[in-house]
């Protein structure tokens, strides 16, 4: 405790925001170095907000990822704009992410400026320098800056890890002084079972076309034996039609998102497992969850 006294800890949260498939989610597991949050290369892969926590010596930093904002109006998505917004809010710094393999339109200048939040440090976090030439990230710069003045730029690739040091310095730097919030060993506040589920629906976003993906809700049970973990999961859909196309041929579609998903499920757990999955048509269960 003295020495905790001593020294002076530091503690912050850091909102990960953008549009869809900028990054986030690479972004939040290459800097834990844990696969915290789903990725794919399907728009709004992420449905929830996710938090992944960085512990060094000094500092912890809590990082939220956070759903891809839309402007489309639906139920599900005015959910997910209120817990982006309330992400916003809970953060000492929001690093906003931009694809710069994508052409900046209109639309998504009207998005991005949305993401910003005046009261707080705003840095412009330009994601993928792997695919792109440098003059046309020094525009993309100019351009967004233009929207509002970033309190810092920086150029990363989320997913090869480029530009990691500069930004950690700087976070650390803007990061309130204060306690730890988690101890130094967790990475997330996520429960097993919703962690479970989650890679359960990375599978079918990588393996399943349109609109399955998206209208899947995935429940899972947990059974500890001595010598193997039993998983049970429930994966819900909300149409009789989309039942078969989830099953595929033979039930081949299902079996191969089954084995991915037990593969990972291992890495996660070190263990053996017997993974269960059941399809269920359930409307009534989606209109609940919709209506949560
Ligand atoms: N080449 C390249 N690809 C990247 C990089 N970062 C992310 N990707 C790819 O971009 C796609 C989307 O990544 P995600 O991390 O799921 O994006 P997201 O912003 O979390 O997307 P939503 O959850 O849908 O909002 C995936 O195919 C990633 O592999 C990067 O730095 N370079
Ligand atoms: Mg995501």
């Amino acid at each position: 405790m003295k020495k905790q006294q001593k020294r002076k800890y530091k503690c912050g949260v850091v909102s990960i925001l953008g549009l869809p498939n900028a990054g986030k989610s690479t972004f939040i597991n290459n800097i834990i170095k844990k696969k915290i949050s789903i990725i794919s290369s399907k728009v709004q892969t992420t449905r929830d907000v996710i938090k992944g926590i960085l512990t060094n010596e000094e500092d912890q930093i809590i990082f939220i990822d956070t759903p891809g904002l839309t402007l489309n109006k639906s139920y599900l998505n005015r959910k997910i704009s209120k817990s982006i917004y309330n992400s916003s809010v809970q953060s000492n710094i929001n690093l906003i992410m931009f694809d710069s393999n994508t052409e900046i339109t209109k639309n998504k200048k009207n998005l991005f400026s949305k993401l910003i939040d005046k009261k707080k440090k705003n840095f412009l976090v330009i994601n993928k320098v792997d695919l792109v030439k440098k003059h046309k990230l020094l525009n993309i710069s100019k351009e967004l800056n233009s929207i509002h003045n970033f309190d810092e730029t920086f150029y990363i690739s989320a997913l090869k890890k480029i530009g990691f040091k500069d930004l950690l310095v700087h976070l650390k730097r803007n990061i309130p002084e204060g306690l730890w919030l988690y101890s130094k060993k967790e990475t997330t506040d996520q429960k097993l079972e919703f962690t479970i589920s989650e890679i359960t629906r990375e599978k079918i976003f990588q393996l399943m076309n349109q609109e399955i993906p998206y209208s899947v809700k995935i429940k899972t049970k947990i059974i500890e034996k001595i010598n193997i973990v039993k998983i049970f999961q429930t994966i819900f859909v909300n149409k009789k039609s989309q039942k078969p196309i989830l099953l595929g041929r033979n039930g081949n579609k299902i079996k191969e998102i089954g084995m991915r998903a037990r593969r990972d499920i291992e890495k996660k757990l070190c263990k053996k497992i017997y993974l269960d999955i059941l399809i269920s048509v359930d409307d009534k269960h989606h209109k609940n969850y919709e209506n949560h």
